[in-house]
């Protein structure tokens, strides 16, 4: 590949179709850090970083990840050539901890640049095999068990193949079992916790492993592997881990430890492409399932998640809905869609991310912007 000559590093705000709350809290609008490559033949390659306004889910937020771009992501990957995207990852971690977010949004975008260069979709570059993904809806925690299942229901008559609830103590296991009890014993249901419990929540989570669920999500703290492995010993229901599993050492972790039985994949938590295929190379060994989490992206986070969603053990419905589930109006064109059935289209046909990025609507939401040059 030749030079990468510029970054240009964009906010935007974007407001949320309806609030969406979360065991840690509510967010009515997202600040998307996006980043913008062009190399020296002129190709541009789109990136989306997935950190939030505030540490609640990670210590990255978007102001943080703008300083780690600006000030040690960029100088290292500026003016320089590689032979591929494969070389990101490794280059970025070198002496250089944390900000997985930040290091991904340029990794990502990196692959992204390879893959319009060499003329094929990125799913492809990637190693997907899909044309097609399917697609799940994350439900936010409702005011009352009747508003849920409301929700719950319509999704599923949308065509959702997953509906994860969102829960935490004090909305949980009514919430769920009125679900449960609406939609029947085969609707396709998960929670995700978010951090939310302890192992001393016992009766919740015993309540809430009788109800029948694909899994249950990062119950316990961010960083626990151990406490996890001793509620999986306690639990039939299979605990997938999300906010624990931020590199492809904390997937081996995992298995060794028993702390889980599926991984939620989120390209910014492992930092981008390469790790995230890695770990669903890894998981694909040890009999693991994985799917592709999301992290409310807007149409380009949201193209990156569909490009790693379309790899072989991506066998589990994706939260990785399409954009009119979040926006008024998405940033691409076209917008992301989702078919009755709940599947997702692969821009096989397309190079990179199979999007055009729209840069008018780009221009009007953008709130702060700079560029680096080699
Ligand atoms: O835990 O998966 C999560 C959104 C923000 C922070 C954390 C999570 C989520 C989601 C959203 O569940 C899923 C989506 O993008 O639709
Ligand atoms: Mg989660």
């Amino acid at each position: 590949m030749p030079r990468i000559e510029s970054i240009v590093m964009r906010e935007i705000a974007l407001t949320l179709k309806e609030p969406f709350q979360i065991s840690s809290g509510t967010q009515s609008r997202r600040r998307i850090v996006l980043v913008e490559l062009r190399d020296a033949d002129g190709f541009e390659a789109w990136g989306e970083c997935a950190a939030g306004e505030l540490p609640s889910y990670s210590y990255e937020t978007a102001d943080t990840a703008w300083i780690a771009i600006r000030d040690w992501v960029a100088p290292r990957v500026l003016g320089r050539t590689f032979a591929g995207p494969q070389e990101i990852h490794p280059l970025l971690e070198h002496n250089f901890r944390g900000h997985n977010m930040a290091k991904a949004a340029v990794e990502m975008a990196v692959w992204d640049l390879a893959a319009r260069r060499a003329g094929v979709s990125l799913s492809r570059l990637l190693g997907g095999t899909r044309p097609s993904i399917q697609v799940g809806i994350s439900l936010g925690i409702q005011a009352t068990p009747a508003a849920l299942v409301d929700r719950a229901r319509q999704a599923i008559e949308r065509g959702y193949r997953k509906v994860k609830i969102k829960v935490k103590p004090g909305s949980d296991v009514e919430f769920v079992r009125a679900v449960r009890e609406e939609l029947g014993p085969e609707a396709p249901l998960m929670v995700d916790a978010n951090n939310a419990y302890s192992l001393a929540d016992t009766s919740a989570l015993e309540a809430l492993d009788d109800l029948g669920l694909m899994m249950f999500e990062q119950p316990l703290d961010h960083e626990d592997l151990m406490r996890h492995a001793e509620l999986q010993k306690r639990l039939k229901t299979p605990l997938c881990l999300d906010e624990s599993i931020t590199s492809l050492d904390r997937a081996e972790d995992m298995i060794a430890l028993k702390s889980g039985r599926i991984i939620n994949i989120k390209a910014g938590r492992v930092g981008g492409h390469a790790q995230s295929k890695a770990i669903h190379e890894l998981c694909q060994q040890n009999g693991i399932p994985v799917w592709c989490g999301g992290m409310l992206e807007s149409g380009v986070g949201r193209a990156h998640n569909v490009a790693l969603a379309s790899l072989p053990n991506f066998t589990l419905p994706g939260d990785v809905s399409p954009s009119e589930r979040y926006w008024e109006r998405d940033i691409v064109l076209p917008e992301w869609t989702m078919d009755r059935e709940g599947w997702v289209e692969v821009p096989v046909e397309k190079p990179g991310i199979g999007v055009e990025v729209d840069r008018g609507r780009v221009e009007d939401l953008t709130v702060r912007r700079e560029e680096m040059r080699a």
